[in-house]
């Protein structure tokens, strides 16, 4: 074993160095991070200034075999489809990727009956300060949670929506928000088979069966417990950081829309796939 964890406050990630990403992976490394994913949420590594997009879709692939493009091929990276950019900079007269990949609460792609499994980030170039990704630990949230309301939850499904809070992406009508699709509130994760809360503000319009008003008032109550400090973690960016994240473990946001024009910020991303919910 040649690599090791140094976990984040409350175990809630941890960066694990040591890894050498222009190498192949040993079994027993890959075993290391796999664990590690399981139990942290969110992995880092740090102080890989200069990867290849090839090497960024290999690491991706440590976390899963399949890896998707996203719906907004404009932001598409030119070299591979697969690795989407998100950036402020302009390029001629066009953005040179998404700006602002959403800053409020969510899951990727939980919109789809198949969401992302994971979701690796690679920086190129970060500010100074602003530009953070706030994560929030909904396995840890939902473990605290009273047994009355881990009754109430119990087989509970909600629908998710990928315009419910983005319709301006949609506005030029050049790409279909994806229809409403049904997860459980309540998931197991596919790894680890630890239940987590599966609901977030961006995407979830609404509980399944329950009127609007009392949906919205059960998820506004869900929402304020998983948004206590005690379950939050701030990632402050370093250029040449990878940061991958477990959707079935965790909801993030990112904080680009209000980011200083001045100061860039650019990053690569891909998804690595998962299947259905349960
Ligand atoms: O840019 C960020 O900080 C995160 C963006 C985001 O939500 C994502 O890439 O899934
Ligand atoms: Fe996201």
């Amino acid at each position: 074993m040649t690599i090791t964890a140094a976990s984040f406050k409350n175990g809630f990630g941890a960066e694990i160095i040591g890894v050498d990403f222009s190498e192949p992976i040993s079994d027993d490394d890959m075993q290391f991070i796999s664990d590690a994913f399981d139990h942290h949420h969110i992995l880092t590594f740090r102080g890989y200034d200069g990867l290849s997009t090839d090497q960024v879709l290999a690491a991706s692939r440590l976390f899963g075999k399949d890896l998707e493009s996203h719906v907004f091929a404009q932001y598409h990276h030119p070299d591979d489809p697969l690795v989407m950019v998100l950036s402020n900079r302009v390029k001629g007269s066009k953005p040179a990727g998404l700006k602002d990949a959403g800053t409020f609460w969510h899951s990727d792609v939980a919109y789809k009956p198949e969401p992302a499994r994971a979701t690796l980030l690679y920086s190129l170039e970060v500010p100074d300060h602003g530009g953070d990704t706030l994560f929030c630990d909904l396995t840890a949230a939902y473990d605290d949670l009273s047994d009355e309301m881990k009754v109430r939850l119990d087989g509970l499904k909600a629908w998710h929506f990928y315009a419910h809070q983005k319709r301006d992406l949609f506005d030029d009508g050049k790409v279909q928000s994806p229809p409403e699709c049904l997860h459980p509130v309540v998931r197991t994760n596919p790894s680890s088979g630890r239940k987590a809360i599966y609901i977030t503000p961006a995407y979830t319009v609404r509980i399944d069966g329950m009127s609007a008003k009392d949906s919205q008032a059960l998820m506004d109550d869900i929402f304020d417990h998983c948004l206590q400090d005690k379950y939050r973690m701030d990632y402050k960016w370093r250029a040449g950081d990878l940061v991958v994240w477990d959707n079935a473990a965790v909801m993030h946001s990112a904080t680009t829309k209000d980011l200083d024009p001045s100061k860039y910020r650019t990053i690569w991303r891909t998804i690595i796939s998962g299947g259905p919910t349960f």
